[in-house]
């Protein structure tokens, strides 16, 4: 088999300056902070060790292209993309909405290229060039509604890429998997009232963006029962994410019947992660890839996209990333050097009552989703 990998060095160069999220205020005790945290060097840091590790002589590289702005018509409105367009042009860049979604000059051009880098990948997948792939791509996507970019997400390269298959080539149905620990608020939106898209949302409970992202949420008009939040109390780990998967996210997939799975594959909801209280370890999202990988066997030839949405741990999102794609591509991985500070933290193995319970309650929600041959009996 043959996993497709996309990166682009102008992923790195997306400058989110210092402190939008944390603003100095020397008045208030703020220090300045140089790093933003969705700075780009995080992003790099996965393609650097996917180059240094060896692994990348496994995949099969799948260039990056801007996406047209054509193709962001279909999921943002005209004012939101000239905007993005216009301040791209100022020197000192723009926001992408929300003032803690920073870009510099040029931004456009790097969030057009994340955009174009997932439907790059959706193209090698669906051609059949590659079996399954991963695009690391940056900026992240998966909060950008129709009208604004927020939560440092310009475009939503998962929504843009979702609609080229569909449009440009001719997919019926698409599920997306988004695993990132924050709300797919974004794709949620966008597709609300799309029956032939499945969005699945599995994040820390009621965080970011807050009060949204509930059980509740089941989608609308004809796109109803076409959207399935999972929200996880703080402190689910491996036992928990790969309980939702079992319960949960596994058979939403099989009874949609999606022919295309795109996993908005944030690594967030890692334990070492600065901007959650989830504690996912590095081979639990190597566990959690196993498993979405072999639901896209069953159902949809293997036909699978992982996009990258969030990450910020200096120290672990390499190695998560490095694990997952390599389980990916089902080959050999390095060991995670962290595992002596991960096994034995609290919560990573055991399955808590609020977790289950959590669980179960999503869990219920799976038999309202629609199967393609109608109700099933
Ligand atoms: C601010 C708030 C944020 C917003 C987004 C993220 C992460 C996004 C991500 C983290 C913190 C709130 C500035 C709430 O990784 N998505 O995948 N903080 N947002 N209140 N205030 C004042
Ligand atoms: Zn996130």
């Amino acid at each position: 088999m043959s996993t497709g990998y996309l990166w682009h060095a102008l992923y790195g160069w997306n400058d989110t300056g210092s402190g939008s999220l944390t603003p100095a205020d020397p008045a208030a005790g703020m220090q300045p902070v140089a790093f933003h945290f969705a700075h780009s060097d995080n992003k790099r840091r996965i393609n650097e060790l996917v180059e240094v590790s060896g692994l990348v002589d496994q995949l099969v590289k799948v260039p990056a292209r801007p996406a047209t702005a054509d193709e962001i018509l279909r999921v943002h409105t005209k004012e939101h993309h000239d905007r993005i367009v216009s301040e791209s042009k100022l020197p000192k860049g723009g926001d992408a909405g929300d003032g803690i979604s920073p870009f510099g000059r040029g931004g456009y051009e790097i969030a057009a290229l994340a955009a174009g880098g997932a439907i790059a990948m959706v193209d090698a997948v669906v051609e059949g060039r590659v079996d399954n792939g991963f695009a690391l791509v940056h900026p992240c996507g998966h909060h950008a509604t129709a009208e604004t970019g927020m939560g440092f997400c310009v475009f939503n390269n998962v929504a843009i890429a979702v609609k080229h298959a569909r449009e440009s080539l001719g997919v019926d149905r698409v599920a997306v998997l988004d695993w990132d620990v924050h709300h797919g608020n974004g794709t949620q939106s966008i597709f609300w009232e799309d029956p032939s898209v499945l969005t699945i949302s599995m994040h820390q409970d009621r965080f970011f963006p807050q009060d949204e992202g509930f059980v509740t949420e089941r989608g609308g008009g004809s796109g109803a029962n076409t959207n399935l939040n999972i929200p996880l109390p703080p402190g689910t780990g491996d036992a928990g994410y790969l309980e939702a998967m079992d319960a949960v996210v596994v058979p939403a997939l099989r009874a949609f019947d999606p022919q295309l799975i795109i996993v908005g594959c944030g690594f967030d909801p890692s334990i070492l992660d600065p901007l959650s209280h989830t504690m996912v370890s590095a081979p639990g999202f190597a566990a959690m890839t196993e498993k979405v990988k072999a639901v896209a066997e069953q159902v949809c030839g293997g036909k699978l996209v992982m996009v990258q949405e969030g990450g910020y741990s200096i120290h672990y999102l390499a190695i998560c990333g490095a694990l997952t794609i390599a389980a990916l591509a089902g080959v050999e991985s390095i060991e995670d050097p962290y595992w002596f500070l991960v096994e034995n933290l609290y919560g990573r193995a055991q399955l808590e009552p609020g977790q289950k319970e959590a669980i179960a309650e999503a869990a219920r929600e799976v038999d309202r989703i629609p199967h393609p041959e109608g109700p099933r009996s």
